[in-house]
């Protein structure tokens, strides 16, 4: 079971480097994708914590880089939504570099959650950052979200295509049902 998250910080510049009574730092695992694919509520639903992280059906709710302590053992980063269009084209620019130089400079990020939307196709964006990933040799899982949008025949052809074209792990998601919340648990624990 994962222990309850805390609130740490927003930042697009100031990264912490939160580490444990040892000096260790803590690993991190990032959650990635577009404006309202879910982030947040993929993280309120696998922590059972309502509200931790502020969801909105208004994309580009998530507009800085979002750090949360799971238990003072692992710290979840929830970064901004890119491909949302209606935000000023600066505040589109600095938010993607936030996510560059984060992705680029962190020292203890273990695992990338993609979350994709089931509805959608897969973009060569998420494509490039699977990439990224595999020459980085960071673990990297695709998280289909809002699976129970799909008609049950529909799911499994879903995560069938999403790995036949990321070449990646792939897990189904959605905050209406418990049991792939058991499984990217499940997932997460390997790492920690
Ligand atoms: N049906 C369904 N709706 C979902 C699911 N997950 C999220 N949503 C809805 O999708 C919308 C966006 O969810 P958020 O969690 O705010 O998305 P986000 O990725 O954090 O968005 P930004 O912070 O704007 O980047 C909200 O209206 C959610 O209720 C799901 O599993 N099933
Ligand atoms: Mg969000």
């Amino acid at each position: 079971m994962l222990k309850k998250g805390r609130y740490l910080l927003s930042t697009l510049d100031a990264f912490p480097l939160l580490k444990d009574p040892r000096g260790n730092p803590l690993p991190e695992i990032a959650l990635a994708g577009r404006s309202n694919v879910g982030k947040s509520s993929l993280i309120n639903h696998l922590l059972s914590q309502q509200g931790l992280a502020k969801t909105s059906s208004t994309p580009g709710k998530t507009q800085l880089l979002n750090f949360y302590s799971i238990g003072d053992e692992w710290i979840l980063v929830d970064l901004p939504g890119y491909g949302f269009a209606k935000a000023p084209p600066s505040a589109v620019a600095a938010w993607s570099k936030a996510i560059d130089t984060y992705l680029n400079t962190s020292t203890s990020l273990k695992l990338v959650l993609l979350l994709t939307d089931s509805r959608r196709e897969i973009t060569e964006e998420e494509l490039s950052l699977i990439e990224w990933a595999r020459h980085r040799k960071i673990p990297l899982c695709v998280i289909v979200t809002k699976m129970d949008k799909l008609k049950k025949a529909e799911r499994d052809v879903k995560v069938e295509q999403v790995k036949q074209i990321t070449q990646a792990e792939v897990l189904g998601f959605s905050v209406k049902e418990p049991f792939p919340r058991v499984l990217l648990t499940k997932r997460i624990e390997q790492i920690l």
